[in-house]
């Protein structure tokens, strides 16, 4: 493929942010009266923050009005704020900044793709906010992954065609999302999770810019 972009997922690709949002929710579970498991957490991931909660509550055996799904929402994500707000550049997943630096001198494009409304304050956090030329994050779109919106917005930011651009995921919702929107895409995980995407990798450590013209 002719390669001029490259959308990152945020959560899970480029950093760890997965294990504050699993706190954050197994905190609401506990006040909630039951217990939220690291493999329920699973369905979560690159899931918007409403769609979550109610992953959430069916996985309780919860009911609530819309109200109530309001205040409890608001109520995990200040939580979740809370934890990221003490991130560090340490936290930034291994490969990351290498892949991106590279990216850039071959004049290939980086983008953010992610559901996250924190998104701005976890790159600020993490200082690399500048390694990217397009941030598209949940505060922008209307339709959550796999709605294609996000990566398409980006592309559109950008300036290029879906086939011109990859998508780096680390969630099943996410590499539905970049095949609805006709782009290749990069599962960053295991293999038995992200089996439709074009490629997966464990990390961003080892993947030469070659490859991703290959496929
Ligand atoms: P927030 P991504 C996603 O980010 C997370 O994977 C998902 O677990 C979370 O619920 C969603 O963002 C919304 O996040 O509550 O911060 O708006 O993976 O698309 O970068
Ligand atoms: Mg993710």
């Amino acid at each position: 493929m002719e390669l001029k972009g490259c959308i990152f997922d945020l959560d899970g690709v480029i950093v760890d942010t997965a294990k504050y949002h699993f706190m954050a929710w197994r905190r609401l579970a506990k006040e909630l009266g039951f217990v939220f498991t690291l493999e329920d957490n699973e369905a979560l991931k690159g899931v918007s923050r409403m769609a979550s909660l109610e992953i959430l509550l069916k996985t309780g055996g919860v009911t609530a009005s819309d109200k109530e799904k309001e205040q409890l929402a608001a109520r995990k994500n200040g939580w979740y704020v809370e934890f990221i707000s003490g991130m560090t550049p340490d936290e930034i997943l291994p490969g990351s900044i290498r892949l991106l630096k590279a990216l850039r001198k071959e004049g290939i494009l980086t983008g953010i793709g992610s559901a996250s409304k924190n998104a701005g304050m976890i790159l600020d956090g993490i200082r690399l906010r500048e390694m990217f030329d397009v941030i598209v994050d949940g505060n922008k779109i209307h339709k959550a992954k796999p709605d294609p919106e996000v990566f398409l917005r980006g592309a559109e930011e950008m300036n290029l065609q879906p086939s011109e651009c990859i998508v780096f995921e680390d969630a099943q919702a996410g590499i539905e999302a970049a095949i609805a929107g006709g782009m290749k895409c990069v599962g960053v995980g295991s293999p038995e999770l992200l089996g439709r995407a074009d490629l997966v990798i464990p990390d961003l450590r080892k993947i030469t810019i070659k490859q991703l013209r290959n496929l």
